[in-house]
């Protein structure tokens, strides 16, 4: 891409409404828009970024061999109705009525409707085990939505259901998920720690939530430092492997770690005093286990080996991918701007020419653009008619971790410079050397 022809509506100005730097850098580096409160348009750069989270959710979700859909955003009361939650939601769900008089809702999140599915279309137990998933917009009419796309209103979130015959095997389909979700996590450049968690409005018995940890975290977390030395890495696993979905899951959740909904002063007590923490984490997602809850509710059963009706052992899971791309920026700034992980930057690396109209500055810079291209990497290419301290300037704040800078100067020494947007080291050598080192750099992130 080049910037010139790019759609990239920087702000010179710090806007005022944001409190947290997230937001802030959101608007001014001309990702999001705000179009009512916590409701935001995705301009191009901050929806590539999305698109990255999202491949990467995806890709993950193929591993542990979860299958995509997609179910509709507006949904009938009728459902919801049956499930007792229609009701029970309150002020939170976005009520509407259609033409005919008739109640809708706009989702908060899809329990109800994917076991109407199920119950529909799955009759044995031989069908199962099941798991469903989408990445779709929900909505939730948050009393103080705030922080940018970190508590909005509308937002964008991958759920997941899981059906299972027992209680068992809904348990194995809950620690699959755990992993899968260390590994996404782990991906996109974070830290995401598994803490024991409070069930909510979806009800339920064992339920985690992933948190990062962020001094604007609206969570107050409590935990054993021990479990910031936790990192999945690139260990090989075997998703169906019972035993060692199980062993991921104890080795990553046994040492306290708690939100304040279910912190039990007593029990951290026991953890050494050097190791207590107490702190703030941005909330990324949740896996739950409710057993029969929905189930019974809306009389998903199958026919078990007997012959005989059960009701299916049903968890959800859920990732908050609008919201990561805040959480993200929140792990991952500094006062310069944006500092995206190699694995969800919107960009792999930006070309800055320092003399734009010089004719050997300008063909190097289209000879490496169109060879970091052919080798499938996307360079956003500086080619306006700015000086070089704007272009770095505008380069720092969209954060695109590698910066190619080419001049006149060097290139008669037959190099260019590569600078890491976070050590801020640069290295000259041949652009055919940069070039090299970027694909490199880069080969871990493709495709996963
Ligand atoms: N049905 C379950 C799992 S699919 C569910 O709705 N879980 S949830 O309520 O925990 O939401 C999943 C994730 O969505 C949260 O962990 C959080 O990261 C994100 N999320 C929730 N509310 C918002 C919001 N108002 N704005 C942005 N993200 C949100």
């Amino acid at each position: 891409m080049r910037l010139s022809r790019y759609f990239l509506p920087v702000l010179k100005e710090t806007p005022s409404e944001a409190q947290i730097v997230s937001h802030r850098l959101m608007l001014r580096a001309g990702m999001i828009k705000q179009a009512s409160a916590g409701i935001y348009s995705w301009l191009p750069l901050g929806f590539k970024v999305l698109r990255k989270i999202e491949d990467i959710v995806h890709q993950e979700q193929a591993k542990a061999g979860h299958m995509p859909m997609l179910m509709p955003t507006i949904q009938s009361a009728e459902l919801w109705r049956e499930s007792g939650r229609y009701d029970d939601y309150g002020e939170e769900m976005l009520r509407i009525k259609d033409r005919h008089g008739r109640d809708m809702l706009f989702t908060p999140t899809a329990e109800e409707l994917i076991t109407d599915i199920f119950r529909a279309h799955v009759g044995s137990y031989k069908d199962l085990p099941l798991t469903l998933y989408q990445i779709q917009w929900k909505f939730r009419d948050e009393v103080r939505p705030r922080f940018g796309v970190m508590r909005g209103r509308e937002f964008y979130m991958k759920d997941g259901y899981n059906f299972d015959l027992t209680k068992e095997d809904a348990l194995h389909a809950y620690n699959r998920h755990l992993v899968s979700y260390l590994r996404t996590y782990e991906r996109m450049g974070l830290q995401a720690i598994p803490m024991r968690a409070d069930s909510g409005p979806i009800g339920g018995d064992d339920t985690h939530e992933f948190l990062v940890l962020a001094e604007t975290g609206e969570s107050e977390v409590f935990y054993d430092s021990a479990v910031t030395d936790l990192s999945f890495g690139d260990r090989a696993i075997d998703y169906d492997d019972v035993a060692q979905c199980a062993g991921v899951l104890e080795e990553f959740t046994t040492k306290y770690a708690r939100t304040d909904e279910t912190h039990d002063a007593a029990l951290f007590e026991q953890v050494p005093e050097e190791r207590r923490r107490v702190a703030r984490g941005i909330e990324v997602g949740q896996i739950f286990y409710f057993g029969t809850k929905y189930s019974d509710a809306l009389g998903a059963t199958v026919q078990g080996s007997d012959g005989k009706p059960v009701p299916v052992h049903m968890g959800s899971h859920g990732i908050g991918v609008s919201r990561l791309v805040g959480a993200i920026i929140e792990a991952s700034h500094d006062e310069n701007g944006i500092i995206w992980p190699e694995g969800v930057t919107p960009f792999h690396a930006g070309i800055v020419n320092l003399k734009q109209g010089d004719a050997e500055a300008d063909g190097a810079c289209e000879a490496l653009y169109s060879a970091l291209t052919a080798l499938g990497l996307e360079p956003l290419y500086d080619d306006r008619n700015e000086r070089a301290g704007g272009k770095f300037a505008t380069m720092d704040l969209i954060g695109l971790p590698w910066r190619i800078t080419v001049g006149p100067r060097g290139l008669k020494n037959g190099v260019v410079e590569l600078t890491s947007r976070r050590t801020g080291v640069s290295e000259e050598m041949p652009p055919e050397q940069a070039i090299e080192r970027l694909v490199e750099i880069y080969a871990p992130h493709r495709g996963g």
